[in-house]
């Protein structure tokens, strides 16, 4: 069935409420996610509400709103941004908002273990990095977490396996320049595109391809209308778990501390949840449907990270100092991660 995102404007209202509860002391966080229920960010959502339920003692209630709630992606980072919403997920689309967390959408940067680039992420060395965090907190936000969610798989209705292939493909992309310009150099025509009208914009050729993690491919219907699943691990789906600036800063020690407690063990946890959602989800896939599955080999992988390779330079141009730095950071950690 058909999926598609809706504002709900009553829910808007809804957070009037915000995070000051009524008198008896308690309190709402209210938690805006990029994806539906089921997805990576639902499951991190619904455990995150769980242990902060329960390290308060109910104290505090965290308000999960999926994607559609809120409406399209940058309604939920103005929202959080502005203090309606305490908490959200951004991905793709916050390039837009923070230029910086287009590291994320680099292709080939990372190593080809998901657990270990998981790890490196949310190290003291990158997350609590100066750069990292004042990238965040310069436009009003706190980064608590970052969320790898698996590989980010092409789907088509042709095989791709060289640049020539993607010639005259419109593949739908995040709204980011990093994603326009890598697409741009693999020879296919990207296109920006909101989440919740891919599936009509593939069923009416407005766009032929499509960029997602195994488990979005399957939420929300997208492998239906398409006819190749391409394995590339160029890069992984990455989303990064965030509050406003101000109310972080605002909370008392006890409750920043048990946030910050809270996502630190959500780390393994939502790896391993994302792992088992994916693989679950492409069984369903291939049992449901006949998607031909093109796993690239490493001399075809190659050629695309060849021409990855200087995008780099437009993700430096357009973050300066501050982004060049993060780039090589996250290139050194990675490195010896993987020699360590
Ligand atoms: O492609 C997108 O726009 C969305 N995909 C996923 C898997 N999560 C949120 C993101 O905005």
């Amino acid at each position: 069935m058909q999926w598609r995102y809706g504002v709900i404007a009553a829910s808007l209202f809804a957070l009037a409420a915000c995070s000051d509860g009524p008198d008896d002391g308690t309190q709402t966080w209210d938690f805006g996610l990029e994806e539906i229920e089921g997805s990576v960010q639902h499951e991190y959502a619904v455990r995150l509400a769980e242990l902060v339920e329960e390290r308060t003692d109910g104290e505090v209630n965290v308000r999960i709103y999926p994607y559609g709630r809120l409406g399209g992606l940058t309604d939920i980072y103005d929202q959080v941004q502005d203090g309606a919403i305490q908490l959200a997920f951004g991905s793709g689309f916050l390039g837009g908002t923070v230029p910086e967390s287009q590291l994320f959408s680099l292709n080939f940067i990372l190593s080809e273990d998901e657990h270990l680039n998981t790890r490196v992420l949310n190290s003291n060395a990158f997350l609590k990095n100066e750069d990292f965090q004042n990238s965040f907190r310069d436009r009003d936000l706190h980064p608590i977490a970052v969320v790898p969610e698996g590989w980010q798989v092409w789907t088509a209705n042709k095989e791709i396996r060289t640049p020539d292939d993607f010639s005259g493909v419109a593949i739908r992309t995040m709204d980011n320049r990093l994603l326009r310009e890598t697409y741009q150099a693999y020879g296919a025509d990207p296109t920006t595109m909101e989440y919740g009208e891919i599936y009509s914009g593939l069923q009416l050729g407005q766009i032929d391809a499509n960029i997602q993690p195994v488990f979005a491919h399957e939420e929300m219907d997208f492998y239906q209308v398409q006819d190749y699943m391409i394995f590339a691990n160029q890069a992984q789906f990455i989303a990064t778990f965030m509050g406003n600036r101000d109310w972080y800063d605002g909370l008392s020690d006890e409750h920043r501390e048990m946030l910050d407690e809270v996502a630190a063990e959500l780390v393994d946890y939502i790896h391993e949840v994302q792992v088992r959602l994916n693989e679950e989800r492409m069984d369903t896939i291939t049992g449901d449907s006949d998607i031909q599955v093109i796993e690239l080999s490493a001399e075809e992988r190659d050629t695309f990270r060849e021409l990855s390779v200087p995008v780099r330079d437009v993700f430096v141009d357009m973050t300066g100092d501050r982004g060049e730095r993060l780039l090589n950071l996250l290139l050194e950690e990675i490195e010896s991660a993987r020699e360590g």
